[in-house]
């Protein structure tokens, strides 16, 4: 036993000079002094031996397992005090590139908008997507019967509650919420049940603006559209105002910007007029003034929309609105 106990202890210290990493040296703790080690089933056997014996195999078995238990605990602070890893990486190697988002063109129109009426005193409103009839038609002069549900048919979860086809229910909500004067942007997906093509997509991005307080008029509305074509597109653009129907407002007008490729003259991209369509804008219907709770005699508004995926691409020079869903990075990347 005694000569076991010799060549044991020879072969556990000549192992742990070897040792490489901490990995090893664990397994070589396990190995010798684990529950289940070599010396764990040398004191077991220690029943075996005569009572004479007992304490001094004891005795012995104990002082070598101390002695195993100091060496690796020397070994393990060796490990520990090793050089750091820092002065192993080599600072020659060029770095790991890493690719930095850019944001999407629809953003940066959406944030655009809303910072040039911000400028002009208009506050941004955040509303649902999921609206009720009532606020996505009726409230706006659309009654159930009315023809232009019929261009902005849209996706139904119950008969009275559909996706929103436009952002104006949220601004018919604020008139109900707080008496005039009012100056929103409400701006945000808008959905319909549209055939794609490439100028149509089943959700698309509006952009609205409302006011209302005593003696807005239309050179109100002519004043802000101007001002915001002129940030939007260039100081050189020039704005027209079209007649134009829409339920909601009376008299409504369609809102062009000279073209700035041919600088007016006409050219194949505005379709040899010089202009190109932007928004839809009006006075607001007294009618829709009256259903929001507003005393139409004393307050009169204007408002406006326009899609933010047409500005972009006007904007932009983009000819297929497809591209801003498809999420090609050769495409997006280009706008920073
Ligand atoms: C309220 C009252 C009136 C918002 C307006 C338009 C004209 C318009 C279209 C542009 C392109 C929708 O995205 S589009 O298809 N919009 O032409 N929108 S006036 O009128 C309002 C809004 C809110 C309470």
């Amino acid at each position: 036993m005694e000569k076991d106990m010799e060549s044991l202890k020879e072969k556990f210290h000549k192992k742990i000079a070897s040792i490489k990493d901490r990995e090893e040296l664990q397994r070589i703790r396990n190995e010798y002094i684990g529950r289940k080690g070599i010396v764990a089933q040398m004191l077991k056997n220690i029943t075996l031996l005569s009572s004479e014996e007992k304490p001094r195999v004891g005795e012995l078995l104990n002082r070598i397992k101390r002695d195993f238990q100091k060496a690796i605990a020397e070994k393990d602070r060796e490990f520990l005090t090793e050089k750091p890893v820092e002065e192993k990486i080599d600072i020659t190697i060029p770095g790991k590139d890493f690719m930095l988002g850019t944001i999407h063109p629809i953003e940066l129109i959406l944030k655009a908008t809303e910072d040039i009426f911000l400028g002009m005193g208009f506050c941004i409103v955040d509303g649902p997507e999921v609206e009720l009839d009532y606020y996505n038609f009726e409230a706006l002069n659309i009654p159930k019967d009315h023809p232009a549900r019929d261009d902005q048919d849209s996706f139904y979860i119950t008969p009275d509650i559909l996706l929103r086809t436009q952002t104006s229910p949220m601004q018919v909500r604020i008139m109900e919420n707080q008496p005039p004067p009012v100056r929103i942007i409400s701006a945000g997906k808008c959905y319909r049940r549209d055939s794609i093509d490439n100028t149509h997509t089943p959700m698309f991005h509006q952009i609205e603006g409302l006011a209302v307080d005593k003696d807005i008029s239309m050179a109100d509305l002519k004043g802000v559209i101007i001002e915001f074509c002129k940030q939007i597109f260039g100081k050189d653009r020039i704005t027209r105002f079209r007649p134009g129907y829409f339920p909601f407002v009376e008299p409504g007008v369609e809102v062009d910007v000279s073209c700035g490729l041919c600088k007016g003259k006409g050219c194949q991209s505005c379709g040899y007029s010089g202009w190109l369509e932007i928004m839809g804008a009006g006075m607001v219907h007294p009618h829709v003034l009256e259903m929001a709770g507003y005393n139409a005699q004393k307050y009169t508004g204007f408002a406006f929309g326009m899609g933010a995926e047409r500005i972009a691409m006007l904007k932009y020079g983009i000819n297929d609105i497809r591209l801003f869903f498809e999420n090609d990075l050769r495409f997006l990347t280009q706008f920073k």
